[in-house]
């Protein structure tokens, strides 16, 4: 079994809590980071699975209270603990706030980075510390090809993209000039029923469960007509633990190579609960209405678009597949049904609790 001590940044996000559950099943000593949050009565789904897995496994889940502006935490920690393997996740990760949190979104997902990286060169670490950065598809920006791969030109549009954007090119140049194991992990979106609610397809699974058990009767949205390359952020993490496997760093595409609209996957997951809908009007007057019942479930709220779009992203992970054995396991109607059915099944457990309504 291998003995390894691997650090997460952002391990109570929604990818975090999958990977530190990855590699405690490898063997792993995780340490991760997480921020106190002093309102502690509130809890996401990713961080109730990372205090079930601290429970679990104690001795070999450590968290660290903390954050990655600050580079004295930083090298505390890591004097302390000199990681074998870190896993940079943690990131202001929501596009749409990135315009309206423009320099705190650089400050962390661009200079958070590199104080990280920093941090591991300024101890010496580089010849024993492997990096992995959390880049995005959404750095692609709006392309014309059919679709995007490693070989694609950045080319950002908001500012959590461009802050991403340096995140790639500051991990590059430390694999170039340092000679440190660096890989970037250019990953096209990946959901779960623990993704956050104030991105689209949680948004719109937990709305459509408040729907299905009366608690609600419309979802507001932005662009319905964005197309994504939406998989399964379990698959996702496993890919990015393949990475780290690598003889020799790398930079390195994970998507599922099909290409979906907001409108697709409002239509499959309402199919989940027994509901068809039907379209009608266009623009900001668009509305998704039941087939059955004649009542609106969709409506469009223009303060939902954003300043700039990534219309259209699908991506070929064929690199991934090469060199790292990986491909997606779960499909797209299965991801939908289990984030459908974990929501309705997360509001039965818990009625009581006071959701907050995503204005994201
Ligand atoms: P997420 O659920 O938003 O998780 C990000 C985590 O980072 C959160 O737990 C957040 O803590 C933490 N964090 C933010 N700022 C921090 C700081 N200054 N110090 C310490 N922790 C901080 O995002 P995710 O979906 O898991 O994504 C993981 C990473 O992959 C992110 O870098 C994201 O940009 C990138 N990415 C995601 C996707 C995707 O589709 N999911 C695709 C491509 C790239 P709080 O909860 O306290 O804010
Ligand atoms: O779910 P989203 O907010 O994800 P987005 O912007 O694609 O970003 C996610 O994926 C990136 C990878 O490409 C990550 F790097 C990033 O951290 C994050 O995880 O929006 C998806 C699409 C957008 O085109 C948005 O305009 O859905 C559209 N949309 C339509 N109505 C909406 C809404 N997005 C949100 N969040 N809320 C809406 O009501």
């Amino acid at each position: 079994m291998d003995k390894r001590k691997a650090l997460v940044t952002g391990i109570g996000g929604q990818d975090g809590s999958y990977l530190c559950e990855i590699l405690l099943q490898n063997g792993y000593t995780v340490h991760g980071i997480i921020r106190n949050r002093t309102t502690s009565d509130y809890t996401t789904v990713a961080v109730s699975h990372v205090l079930a897995a601290a429970e679990k496994n104690q001795n070999k889940l450590v968290l660290h209270s903390g954050d990655i502006m600050d580079p004295y935490f930083l090298l505390s920690l890591f004097r302390e603990h000199s990681f074998d393997e870190v896993y940079h996740l943690a990131a202001q990760s929501h596009v749409g706030t990135s315009f309206k949190l423009q320099l705190y979104t650089c400050d962390v997902n661009a200079l958070g980075t590199l104080r990280l990286i920093q941090t591991i060169l300024t101890l010496g670490l580089e010849k024993k510390t492997k990096f992995y950065n959390a880049c995005s598809s959404e750095t692609f920006g709006q392309t014309v090809k059919d679709y995007q791969d490693e070989s694609t030109p950045l080319c950002p549009v908001s500012p959590y993209a461009a802050a991403k954007a340096f995140s790639y090119w500051i991990t590059s140049s430390a694999r170039i000039t340092h000679g440190l194991f660096a890989v970037n992990g250019i990953l096209f979106n990946h959901e779960s029923p623990r993704r956050g609610l104030g991105f689209v397809t949680r948004k719109i699974t937990f709305a459509i469960a408040q729907i299905h058990l009366g608690l609600r009767s419309c979802i507001m949205l932005g662009n319905l007509n964005a197309r994504r390359d939406w998989g399964h952020a379990r698959d996702y993490m496993q890919g990015a633990y393949s990475m780290m496997k690598q003889d020799a760093p790398d930079d390195y595409v994970l998507a599922t190579g099909k290409t979906r609209s907001v409108r697709d996957f409002v239509v499959t997951a309402f199919q989940i609960v027994g509901i068809r809908l039907e379209w009608s009007g266009s623009g900001i007057d668009e509305v998704g209405v039941d087939a059955r019942t004649g009542q609106v479930r969709v409506r469009v709220d223009p303060d939902l678009y954003r300043p700039a779009e990534v219309s259209y992203l699908r991506g070929s992970a064929q690199k991934a597949a090469t060199s790292l054995d990986w491909k997606p396991e779960i499909s797209f109607k299965e991801l939908v049904k289990e984030m459908v059915e974990a929501d309705i099944a997360l509001i039965h457990e818990k009625p009581t609790r006071f959701w907050m309504e995503s204005k994201l």
